[in-house]
């Protein structure tokens, strides 16, 4: 027998407020809801536990759950709105790209994983976060003087580009003026624009095995003949082990060891 599932209204009654307060839970991701045929729906298990679980006070809300529960649901207007949401309490854009954006991916990525969700629902939530990180890139570009060039670039292979995007944008934030390549990098592409931006120092990205795979290639085609280009390496599939047998100079493991290693090249 199929879950029983309730409409927005029936649920509402089933709580006893009103339509828009339920409304304003699954839009917010506290509620799970489903669309079918154009109208949100909740399983009754969901609502019992949504009416058993007390609700978070203002200013602790579980913004990454949130937000992965409306990326699980292909539900894109709700994701943005609760990184608006998020914003509008106070939380720092740094964190909306750390906490809720970065670690509802790393959960997502683990429950692909455990075989939890299918690879479907795993695009569809990189699909949704790669447009909604667009957005918010708009709102992190910082004025004032430029405290140095960095050219980001996944090598050839690798084809996770979300981190490259998120650490681009806390960058630019930071003041430092960032070309993004993207992932899959021919080595020769990487030099090339390492070439066009003299000064600048190289960030790698590798976040699986291929990735990690082509990272010595990357490092000694952009040394040749430019034994003086600084090079990070950092991502999820990187460690300083692996940096220092590449011969890379640093292994960054975030934002604060690359803005600390900037600081210091
Ligand atoms: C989305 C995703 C994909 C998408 C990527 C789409 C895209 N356009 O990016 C697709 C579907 C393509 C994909 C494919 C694969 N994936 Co994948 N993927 C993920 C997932 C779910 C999210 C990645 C992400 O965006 N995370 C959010 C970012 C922001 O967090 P982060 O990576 O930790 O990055 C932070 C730091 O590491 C650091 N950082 C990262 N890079 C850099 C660089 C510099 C310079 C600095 C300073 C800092 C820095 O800063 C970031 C912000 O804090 C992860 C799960 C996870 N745990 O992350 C798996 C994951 C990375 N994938 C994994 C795997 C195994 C694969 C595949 C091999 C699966 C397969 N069998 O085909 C392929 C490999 C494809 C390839 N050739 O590269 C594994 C990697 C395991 C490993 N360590 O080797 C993970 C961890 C999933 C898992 N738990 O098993 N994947």
């Amino acid at each position: 027998m199929p879950p029983k599932t309730l409409t927005l209204h029936e649920a509402a009654e089933s709580l006893g407020v009103h339509y828009m307060t339920v409304y304003r839970y699954v839009r917010l991701g506290m509620l799970p809801a489903t669309k079918t045929k154009g109208a949100w729906a909740v399983s009754a298990a969901d609502l019992e536990r949504f009416s058993a679980t007390p609700k978070p006070k203002r200013g602790r809300a579980p913004w990454k759950d949130r937000f992965r529960s409306r990326l699980l649901a292909g539900d894109e207007a709700g994701a943005w709105g609760v990184i608006e949401a998020a914003l509008a309490s106070g939380l720092a854009p740094r964190d909306v790209y750390l906490k809720v954006i970065s670690g509802a991916m790393r959960d997502i990525g683990e429950a692909w994983h455990r075989d939890e969700i299918g690879i479907a629902a795993e695009h569809r939530a990189t699909a949704i976060t790669q447009r909604l990180v667009g957005r918010l890139s708009q709102t992190m570009a910082r004025r004032g003087p430029c405290r140095g060039s960095v050219v980001l670039a996944g090598p050839e292979g690798e084809r996770h580009d979300l981190p490259l995007a998120i650490i681009s944008d806390l960058l630019r934030s930071e003041g430092y003026d960032v070309t993004n390549l993207g992932c899959d990098l021919p080595p020769e592409s990487i030099a090339e624009v390492v070439d066009e931006n003299p000064g600048a120092v190289l960030g790698l990205s590798v976040s699986g095995p291929q990735g990690r795979k082509k990272l010595r290639v990357a490092v000694t085609t952009v040394r040749k003949g430019r034994p003086e280009v600084r090079i990070m390496v950092g991502g999820i599939a990187a460690d300083a082990q692996l940096a220092k047998s590449v011969a890379a100079d640093v292994y960054v493991e975030d934002v604060d060891a690359a803005l600390e290693y900037l600081a210091s090249a």
